[in-house]
């Protein structure tokens, strides 16, 4: 396995080849499976642009020699930074194919993740695309280009100025290896959320995460006749594998990108593609029933909707059906692995009220205090997890490792959690240092530590505030120096200009003499919170 990665020890590799949860095949035979079996059929859609099985294989093998010429080569780390659009799965295919490891960059991600990611990946390459949404990411190649020693080529989609464009790579006369990648090595590196400092790398292989899309896709009713819109980034593992674009490919069905999940953007989509599935976090589940009101679209093709990221209010949830007129499915995953999913035929208050089952038999789940013990049935406990398709460790990080798993090999999530006598798991809160925006997760410490490099600011520490849309808000609660006055909009900008993505930036700013403390001296958050909450 990849250097500064957990490999499963033996008796459990043994255990899920036996059990078939690893397929033993590489990642990208969810395309080419399909392209023997049915190459007609519509993969995927992009606008007026459409491709089916056969060409999108072709595609990705056209291109993954082009990049192979380029000089990447198996095992090498290569960041792509691509929002909704088709080159996101040719690129990703392609790479695959020469063993080549995706790390996943959110298109939100700006100078100050992308260079931590580049440096902790070391990665070869970056590929992205000229601009979208308003955003010029070339300037942001550049910046990486002249501070990452070790990025040899950067490729964008579209206008690529200096860099090669990738449809250049299209034309490049060379011959992809022929060597499959090993279904045990790691296929990709997603990211964490996080919780101390900057994201952590998840790294992910052909065998666990070929098991995750086509689980998840088992759990989600997939099936050839799908067509899956993919409105949140696909660079995250709920729209790319859970089930996602992934586990719409591995049946055989049809994925429409869907450039950004605005209701008018994508009731369009849904209308014109006769969409039957598709995934959204809490606050745009909001945002679409509240464009129901006057919206007239014919949205009758739309089956289920799944709702993960953040935990789904069940008032939020009973106004689905009646307003969207598809199912509800709720999702509670994570990149480092585990997916629930409410069953397809859970009654509605097990649909409104919880986030389901862990999607195998082999999914070991334990709830324990904060000595390990299992918590009584019933009780609150943080949730702990290994499994199939659950890492053994985030990548290069070896100390981080040793307090984020257990020394059985669980993973520690953070997460407070609740089991029903029926099995089904409820999400009661958090543990960790992170802020759920919604969905979007905010790492408290990283923001913290960049905040303290301002001038002005002798102390700092953000909290997380209830608010209907989002859930959680961000409140940066700051001492500052002596005679030094703030306000948000200065210490945001003073973020931004060290390039941190915008969802992180603080949506309030709290000035305070002192902090109130636990026994032990450190800041005691709760009441932190509780007296922002109070303000
Ligand atoms: P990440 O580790 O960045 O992939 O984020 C996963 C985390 O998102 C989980 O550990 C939970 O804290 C949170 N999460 C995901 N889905 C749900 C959900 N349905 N309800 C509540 N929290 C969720
Ligand atoms: O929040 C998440 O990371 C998440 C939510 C739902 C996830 O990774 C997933 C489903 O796969």
């Amino acid at each position: 396995m990849l250097e500064g990665c957990n490999d499963w020890p033996s008796d459990f590799i043994q255990r899920y080849q036996g059990a078939g949860y690893w397929a033993g095949k590489p990642l990208h035979s969810v395309l080419s499976d399909q392209a023997q079996q049915t190459p007609n059929r519509e993969a995927l859609i992009d606008g007026p642009r459409r491709w089916t099985y056969a060409q999108l294989e072709q595609q990705a093998h056209t291109l993954a020699a082009g990049l192979a010429s380029l000089g990447i080569v198996a095992g090498q780390r290569v960041l792509v930074q691509l929002p909704n659009i088709a080159e996101f799965f040719s690129v990703t295919f392609a790479l695959l194919r020469l063993g080549a490891i995706p790390v996943f960059v959110l298109p939100a991600h700006r100078e100050n993740e992308l260079l931590h990611l580049a440096q902790i990946s070391d990665a070869v390459a970056y590929i992205t695309v000229d601009t979208w949404l308003g955003f010029d990411y070339r300037p942001l190649a550049r910046r990486l280009r002249d501070q990452v020693k070790g990025i040899r080529q950067i490729v964008a989609v579209g206008q690529a100025e200096e860099f090669t464009a990738l449809q250049d790579c299209l034309n490049l006369s060379s011959t992809a290896p022929t060597l499959p990648p090993s279904p045990r090595e790691v296929a990709v590196l997603l990211l964490s959320g996080g919780t101390t400092g900057l994201p952590k790398l998840i790294p992910r292989t052909h065998d666990d995460y070929l098991c995750n899309a086509r689980r998840a896709a088992q759990a989600a009713g997939f099936d050839a006749q799908t067509r899956y819109l993919a409105a949140l980034p696909v660079a995250h593992n709920f729209p790319l594998a859970s089930p996602g674009a992934l586990g719409t490919f591995s049946v055989g069905g049809t994925v429409v990108l869907c450039p950004e999940p605005s209701p008018d953007t994508a009731f369009e989509l849904i209308e014109r593609e006769r969409i039957t599935h598709t995934a959204l976090i809490p606050p745009l589940v909001l945002l679409w029933l509240e464009a129901r009101e006057w919206d007239a679209r014919d949205l009758s093709s739309l089956q289920w909707l799944q709702v993960g990221g953040s935990r789904l209010k069940a008032e939020t949830a009973a106004r689905i059906q009646p307003l969207l007129g598809c199912n509800l499915q709720q999702v509670y995953g994570m990149a480092e692995g585990l997916l629930c999913f409410t069953p397809l035929d859970a009654n509605q208050a097990e649909v409104f009220q919880t986030q389901g089952v862990p999607l195998t038999a082999d999914d070991e789940v334990r709830l324990v205090d904060i000595e390990d013990r299992d918590v009584a049935p019933g009780e609150v406990g943080e949730l702990l997890v290994r499994g199939p398709y659950t890492i053994r460790g985030y990548y290069r990080a070896e100390e981080h490792n040793q307090r984020a798993f257990s020394d059985d090999g669980y993973y520690r999530s953070g997460d407070l959690v609740r089991r029903l006598a029926s099995g089904l798991l409820v999400v009661e809160g958090r543990i960790k240092d992170v802020i759920n925006r919604g969905g979007e997760k905010i790492p408290v410490e990283e923001i913290e530590n960049l905040l303290l490099a301002h001038p002005s600011i002798g102390d700092v520490a953000l909290v997380g505030l209830p608010d209907e849309l989002l859930g959680e808000r961000s409140c940066a609660c700051v001492l500052p120096r002596v005679g030094q006055t703030l306000d948000l909009p200065s210490i945001n900008g003073f973020l931004s200009q060290q390039g941190v993505a915008s969802y992180k930036l603080p949506d309030r700013l709290l000035l305070l003499r002192h902090f109130p403390q636990t026994s032990l001296g450190k800041i005691n958050r709760k009441a932190l919170a509780e007296q922002v909450a109070a303000s």
